[in-house]
């Protein structure tokens, strides 16, 4: 981390009377976790509050992390309110921000913490780090860097953040996903335990989620595999669809998994996951983003035509 980058966000935090946290969108744990973390970490060292804002939904999954309740729905935070200091955490791009976007745009200064490649950063700075699993790592550096004090709710969130970015330790391509929880478990992070508080999903998500594993289509001799929600049982769909992703990738010969999501009338949400090879420049020819081997785009479209240019966009895999 950049030291004087990190001399300014103190003197930053130190001087603000109204500090937020926001992540993108509809959060997934890293980006809640991440967001709960840091403003228990500046409350706690630097004796101020701090609100979280989001928008979209918080997924069930999520409703038992610790501090859950400090995390508020922007439509509850008057419209003109203008804070000193803003931080974003793994919000990806400015479009993945919604409905805190005019808050971001109102704060006196911007800092930021992130793992998604974005070649429009809005921070003033920037602890963005591409290499890391999660941006709860990067906020564990913040503080081990600062030697800041801890307490459980802030080591049990930090690991949350890894464990939910990782898919429980499954995509981790470095080996300091595994120093980080090393150190977090030393600290008193108890894997099994958070797992567990995690395993709280909605009886109908899961229902949706599986049909859509039993209606998956194979093409290239079973390499791509594209599983659909439609719009009537989107609206049963709680998160993203991780477990029909997961689930199919467990199929022996499948290297991509593709989930299309009908979000709204030709507003189609596609996430695409590879096993081995690289597909965040799928996800960039449909307009969006991501990591190199979980990405997605939002396509303006029908179902029918987003499904046959995403079979397209795979031809010769
Ligand atoms: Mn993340």
């Amino acid at each position: 981390m950049n030291k004087k980058d990190l001399k300014l966000l103190k003197e930053k935090i130190q001087q603000a009377k109204t500090i937020a946290i926001s992540g993108h969108k509809n959060l997934d744990g890293d980006a809640l976790c991440s967001a709960l973390a840091l403003m228990r970490i500046i409350e706690l060292n630097y004796n101020k509050s701090v609100d979280v804002i989001y928008d979209g939904n918080v997924p069930l999954e999520l409703e038992n992390i610790p501090l859950r309740s400090r995390a508020t729905y922007y439509k509850h935070i008057p419209t003109d309110k203008k804070y000193d200091l803003y931080i974003l955490v793994d919000y990806g791009t400015k479009t993945h921000l919604g409905g805190v976007m005019p808050f971001v745009d109102n704060a006196l200064f911007v800092a930021e913490f992130d793992h998604h490649y974005n070649d429009e950063k809005i921070g003033a700075v920037c602890f963005d780090n591409e290499s890391k699993a999660a941006t709860a790592q990067l906020i564990y550096d913040f503080v081990r860097t600062e030697k800041l004090k801890t307490d459980k709710e802030i080591i049990d969130l930090i690991t949350l953040g890894i464990i939910t970015d990782t898919g429980q330790f499954k995509f981790v391509s470095s080996d300091d996903v595994f120093t980080d929880s090393a150190q977090l478990v030393k600290s008193g992070a108890n894997i099994t335990d958070l797992v567990n508080l995690l395993q709280n999903k909605n009886k109908k998500t899961v229902l949706t989620e599986s049909l859509a594993v039993s209606n998956a289509e194979f093409f290239y001799h079973g390499r791509l595999v594209v599983a659909t929600i439609d719009r009537a049982s989107y609206k049963k769909l709680d998160g993203r669809g991780e477990l029909a992703l997961n689930t199919l990738a467990t199929i022996h010969g499948v290297e991509y998994i593709v989930l299309l999501k009908e979000q709204k009338e030709n507003v189609i949400g596609v996430s695409i996951r590879s096993k081995t090879k690289p597909i965040n420049h799928i996800a960039q020819t449909l307009g969006g983003g991501g990591h190199l081997y979980a990405a997605g785009a939002v396509v303006s479209s029908d179902l029918e035509s987003v499904r046959n240019k995403v079979i397209m966009a795979f031809r010769g895999v």
